[in-house]
């Protein structure tokens, strides 16, 4: 070492580097990048490439000193990262990781789906529209390529993903508020279902995000927007979807309610997600500082709250352009003093007791490694036809969301045996409130006695969403009956017993205009025991045997009143 050391020395320039090595390790431990790193945050910017790659008035000494995470703006985008089907460019962002690596840095992946019409390949948006658009299979083997090829690239390397950029649509007539972008219409509400299960398979050690602007909470007039967004991560969390995070872009105004965002984020983080403030710039920087230390504050206050990241450095290269004064460093790249102070305050100050409960909360592994939020218990009823709604497989249970009620219900845990093994049909029905009822049917491949799948893609192989067919049955609603199925009447010539509920249910299918076609018998395994599809009756019976006897379901219909008869001979 000595002897090193002496080397060193032994010329001017050598001399020169070691001082400019101190000064630097000096600037990093007095930065906002020191302060962040023991307030257990990620304080991040994303690197331009006009920026990074000419490097003007040393841009990169300030990106790895004064920051701990750092990534492409842009080039990860569809169109830049994926210009030509199936050809992946990595040139820029491989740069941008490898700096990050270089420095101790961590990385956001910025982002996998989005539906500006001008951040996608054109070989992508000439099929979005039109007379020949992409069908949902096609686009969801698009989708998948996509986000597995991108995110596998850097397995391991990038931290935290915007899987779904921007997918709420305030106005766009969604029910649930759902932007109708192309991924939406063509695929289906569960397109972002199926991104985030793409996304966790490549890479199981990434935290996964729904990034989103005015989701925050900043203005009265965003809050639809941002409980929209927390409803959505509901929903995605009850029904096992792997999503660990919002994304709060953060490009604000003058006025900003600092207080609103943070009981924002303490609710999401009662879901258990993370928040990251993902693309932070505010008008006025230098005029209104304190807009910047309550919203550092309202972060650290919130062990959720992950990362604090700006969208660029300095004025000169933001999006909003030099005179909106948005960001820490001025056009000419001197750093604005006044936020620089209240930023490296607040952190200073920042609470240790949440700043390691932060820490803690960080080192957690993106779940489904940690347990899911329980869900309600199901009643299986009978059908009257519904179109397809998403299901997926959590453990050993078949878990379904009612798009009428929203609701998940695990509706049973199979157990196939070896002779299963392949693809089947399944059926399984809800009832909604009494009135309403929804049936899928489901193609399931079994890959193994316990293990479900659905093949999303049509390629033979199992993945983990449920793929849904729309019921093959005709479909209707019909309001149920003055006798409801439970119901049990006598008949003169037969003694009459309950039907065993719990080892089966019983079907009963119509066409909505007073006939019945169908009536069937299912075990709880949701397959057919017996079944009957006579059309145009107004009575109809099916028997079948069960454990328990042999059980006979007359259904008679006059005037679209159903009378149900369970006998048990
Ligand atoms: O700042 C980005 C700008 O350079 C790009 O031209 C533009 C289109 O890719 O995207 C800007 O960044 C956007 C981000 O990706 C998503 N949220 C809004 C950001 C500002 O428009």
């Amino acid at each position: 070492m000595q002897f090193k050391i002496q080397n060193l020395f032994s010329s001017k320039l050598n001399f020169l580097c070691l001082f400019f090595a101190i000064s630097s390790i000096t600037a990093i431990g007095q930065g906002l990048r020191t302060y962040a790193t023991e307030a257990g945050l990620n304080f991040g910017t994303m690197a331009t490439i006009q920026q990074f790659r000419p490097n003007p008035k040393g841009y990169k000494d300030t990106l790895s000193t004064q920051f701990n995470m750092t990534f492409p703006g842009n080039e990860l985008k569809f169109k830049n990262v994926e210009k030509e089907r199936g050809v992946f460019n990595f040139a820029y962002s491989d740069s941008v990781i490898a700096f990050a690596e270089a420095h101790g840095m961590k990385s956001r992946g910025h982002c996998l789906i989005w539906h500006s019409f001008s951040q996608n390949p054109a070989w992508l948006t000439d099929r979005w529209y039109g007379t020949n658009p992409w069908s949902r299979a096609e686009l969801l083997s698009i989708m998948k390529t996509h986000i597995t090829s991108v995110v596998s690239h850097y397995k391991g390397r990038i931290s935290e993903w915007d899987v779904i950029n921007e997918g709420i649509g305030i106005g766009d007539g969604h029910p649930n508020g759902l932007r109708k972008s192309p991924w939406q219409s063509i695929i289906g509400d569960d397109y972002i279902d199926s991104a985030f299960v793409y996304a966790h398979r490549a890479d199981p050690t990434a935290y996964l995000y729904f990034n989103e602007y005015g989701g925050e909470g900043a203005i009265a007039s965003e809050y639809a927007k941002r409980d929209t967004v927390y409803n959505l991560a509901k929903r995605l969390l009850a029904r096992g979807i792997p999503i660990h995070g919002i994304g709060f872009e953060a490009h604000f105004g003058n006025y900003v309610n600092t207080g609103a965002i943070s009981a924002n984020m303490k609710k999401l983080g009662e879901l258990g997600l993370r928040v990251s403030i993902t693309e932070l710039d505010m008008m006025n920087t230098t005029n209104l500082p304190n807009n910047w230390k309550n919203l550092m504050n309202a972060c650290l206050e919130n062990y959720n709250c992950t990362s604090f990241v700006t969208w660029g450095i300095d004025d000169k290269t933001s999006w909003m352009g030099s005179d909106c004064g948005c960001l820490i460093w001025d056009s000419t790249f001197v750093r604005k003093s006044a936020v620089y102070k209240v930023l490296s305050d607040a952190m200073k100050a920042a609470n240790p007791n949440i700043s390691a409960q932060r820490k803690a909360f960080a080192a957690q592994l993106p779940y489904p490694q940690t347990p899911l939020p329980k869900a309600a218990t199901p009643t299986i009823n009978y059908c009257q036809g519904e179109t397809a709604v998403p299901l997926s497989v959590v453990g050993s249970k078949l878990r379904w969301y009612s798009t009428l009620t929203g609701n998940v219900y695990d509706l049973f845990a199979p157990t196939p045996s070896t002779k299963d093994v392949g693809t089947k049909s399944y059926f399984v029905s809800q009832t909604i409130s009494g009135l309403e009822s929804q049936r899928v049917e489901i193609k399931i491949t079994v890959t193994a006695p316990t293990t479900w799948y659905q093949d999303l893609d049509g390629d033979g192989k199992g993945d983990q969403m449920v793929k849904l067919v729309a019921c093959a049955q005709p479909t209707g609603y019909v309001k149920e009956a003055s006798t409801g199925i439970n119901d049990i009447s006598s008949d003169n010539n037969l003694n009459v017993y309950p039907l065993p509920f719990k080892e089966s249910v019983m079907i009963r299918l119509n066409n909505g205009d007073n006939q019945i076609v169908g009536v069937r018998i299912l075990n709880l395994s949701g397959v057919t025991v017996e079944q009957n599809d006579e059309v145009n009756k107004s009575f109809i019976s099916v028997g079948a045997g069960l454990s328990k006897g042999v059980y006979i379901a007359l259904i008679t219909t006059s005037n679209k009143t159903y009378s149900t008869r369970i006998v048990k001979l």
